[in-house]
């Protein structure tokens, strides 16, 4: 099919799962558009069958705020009709499920029908869209999508509690593509971030409040009392700065690395011994996942879709939001023995191989393939 894919390019989970999704569906033969303003991260290469289609938003005074919805929406109907696309998927509700129902309707005075999937990925739920400013156009572009997909369980029920939602939710889990993570790494790479008889223990976010940074910090500040350890913290954003003088203050600076945004995360995942993910709310928590499936445990609080991605016992440990105390406890009792890290390692790319790419990519082709049969 000729798929067009609507996404925030960022290094945000909803820009990843959307472009992996791209990409396993033109390795199954698909075309696919991705139609945003930049070209998304994760997206090494373009080929034939994987297009990149640039939003513009050209500057202009009037304009106290620059109307993205209106150039996004104008160009999906450009490339829609150029490239004959034939369904659209946009992931996150705002504003591209809202842009993409102006395109469909602009379409339709044209006389082209395309169905739009929309994929709900949480924050858009949980934290921006039920605010009374967004909430109208929201649960409105929701209710007129011809499919609506959730990430998790959580983020479903989140959606029906929070909107008045008339569509039905489909739950279709976030991937990861299992047969790319088995590789190993040297002694070498390892012996630059941590000496060879130090745990390394990894965060990866967007260090925005909702990610409980000061509690990353605090329970590496336990693990650290017990074991030679050293912190990874990877990613930019606004609590990086409180987080850096955490660390002086607490006199453990030397033993925390920031790497700001990295496109090497599977690399420092690799060498890594714990993930940390202690949120407020996750709707699924991807980058738990893609800990697991390179064989780090992780230690989280039990909020959201977390529970689904993440076994208490057996691929890490979850307890209560700010439950800095236990999760430092639980940290410890994975990190302390050899024998038993290794078991939670090998159950934790145990659990993530269940999330395997191959097992979704189908799920989403039949949601094509019958909103494009206005099946549903
Ligand atoms: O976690 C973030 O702040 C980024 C955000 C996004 O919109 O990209 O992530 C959300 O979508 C991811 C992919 O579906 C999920 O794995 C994250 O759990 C979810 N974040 C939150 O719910 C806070």
């Amino acid at each position: 099919m000729r798929i067009g894919i609507v996404c925030y390019p960022t290094f945000g989970g909803s820009g990843v799962v959307a472009t992996e999704l791209g990409m396993a569906l033109a390795n199954k033969g698909h075309e696919i558009h991705f139609i945003t303003y930049r070209q998304p991260v994760r997206l090494a290469l373009l080929s034939g069958k994987i297009h990149f289609h640039e939003v513009n938003v050209p500057e202009y005074p009037l304009f106290h705020y620059q109307p993205y919805e209106l150039a996004l929406s104008s160009k999906l109907v450009d490339m829609v009709k150029l490239h004959e696309i034939e369904v659209l998927h946009v992931h996150y509700a705002i504003p591209h499920a809202y842009a993409g129902y102006m395109a469909k309707k602009m379409l339709k005075t044209q006389g082209i029908s395309i169905p739009m999937v929309t994929t709900l990925h949480g924050t858009d739920i949980t934290l921006v869209g039920n605010h009374p400013f967004y909430k109208p156009a929201v649960t409105f572009s929701i209710n007129k999508s011809d499919v609506v997909t959730s990430v998790s369980e959580s983020l479903k029920e989140d959606t029906l509690r929070l909107f008045d939602i008339k569509k039905k939710i489909h739950v279709i889990p976030n991937f990861i593509d299992a047969s790319k993570y088995d590789r190993t790494y040297t002694d070498c790479q390892r012996g630059m971030m941590a000496n060879e008889n130090e745990r390394i223990i990894t965060h990866v976010s967007n260090f925005r409040k909702v990610k409980r940074i000061p509690d990353v910090i605090k329970i590496f500040n336990g693990i650290q009392k017990e074991m030679p350890a050293k912190l990874i913290m990877v990613g930019e954003g606004p609590e990086r700065e409180a987080a850096e003088n955490l660390c002086d203050s607490l006199g453990i600076g030397e033993k925390v690395v920031f790497l700001g945004n990295s496109n090497e995360v599977d690399k420092i995942l690799s060498f890594s011994d714990l993930f940390l993910l202690p949120s407020t709310i996750e709707s699924f928590g991807l980058a738990a996942l893609e800990a697991m499936i390179n064989g780090v445990p992780v230690i989280s609080s039990n909020s959201g879709g977390i529970p689904e991605v993440n076994k208490n016992g057996y691929s890490g440990f979850l307890s209560d939001v700010g439950n800095v105390e236990e999760m430092t406890e639980n940290a410890i009792k994975i990190l302390k023995d050899k024998t038993i890290l290794d078991q939670y390692k090998k159950q934790a790319k145990e659990q993530a191989i269940k999330f395997d790419i191959n097992n979704i990519v189908p799920i989403y082709e039949e949601i094509y393939e019958k909103a494009y049969a206005k099946a549903y």
